[in-house]
């Protein structure tokens, strides 16, 4: 794939202390992915953040339901949601993006589930799937069209960030050698055929 500078932005999913190994929510090998994006980043001209970024007691932490452990799932309002440990909670190390993932080129940040009473993987919505983060907004004036994601999780805020990006019509290539995975109950899988199915492009690596 060809990056077009004036196009194309990177979008940097959640590279943060706790979905790396010895966090909260550590994804297998997920440090692995800091060089990697380091490298994509001085690619690109326009780069984009998310930090997941939760209020401590958030209705998406296990802990706050009573009876019941981490990654067992609930009904909110909103639809089921998987619940996780403690984690990314608002100020905390652990929140802190990884300290060798270079973020000085960044343009912005998009913080997500910060709201107690909701959840939210993706880049565009939080999980009721209709409350914007603006996101889509920015990349619009701007003139952005095409989402090269990489970062955390694979089958959680980086696949939906990516098939809401298709919905919103954007173009949506996930580079594999850049993510790392959860795969809770066959979530890779589900991630895969359903990115697939919206029109997610998936490369090995950002040749
Ligand atoms: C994520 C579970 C909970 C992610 C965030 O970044 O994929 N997964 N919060
Ligand atoms: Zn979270």
């Amino acid at each position: 794939m060809q990056i077009k500078t004036n196009e194309d932005v990177l979008l940097i999913i959640d590279v943060q202390n706790d979905f790396c190994p010895g966090g909260a929510l550590a994804v297998a090998d997920g440090d692995a992915v800091v060089p990697v994006i380091n490298r994509l980043s001085a690619m690109f001209d326009h780069v984009v953040l998310t930090q997941d970024w939760h209020p401590a007691g958030h209705s998406s932490f296990a802990s706050s339901h009573p009876g019941k452990g981490p990654f067992e799932s609930v009904t909110m309002p909103y639809g089921p949601q998987t619940l996780w440990p403690d984690h990314c909670i608002q100020g905390t190390p652990g929140a802190a993006f990884h300290p060798e993932l270079s973020i000085d080129k960044a343009q912005m940040i998009i913080r997500k589930g910060f709201r107690s009473s909701i959840d939210s993987y993706s880049a565009f919505f939080e999980n009721d799937k209709t409350t914007p983060t603006g996101l889509a907004g920015y990349l619009r004036e701007r003139g952005l069209k095409r989402v090269v994601l990489v970062g955390l999780a694979t089958d959680f805020c980086v696949h939906y960030s990516a098939v809401d990006a298709r919905r919103l019509g954007f173009e949506a290539i996930v580079i594999d050698s850049a993510c790392r995975g959860i795969d809770l109950g066959g979530s890779m899988a589900a991630a895969k055929a359903e990115g697939a199915e919206a029109g997610v492009i998936r490369l090995p690596e950002l040749a």
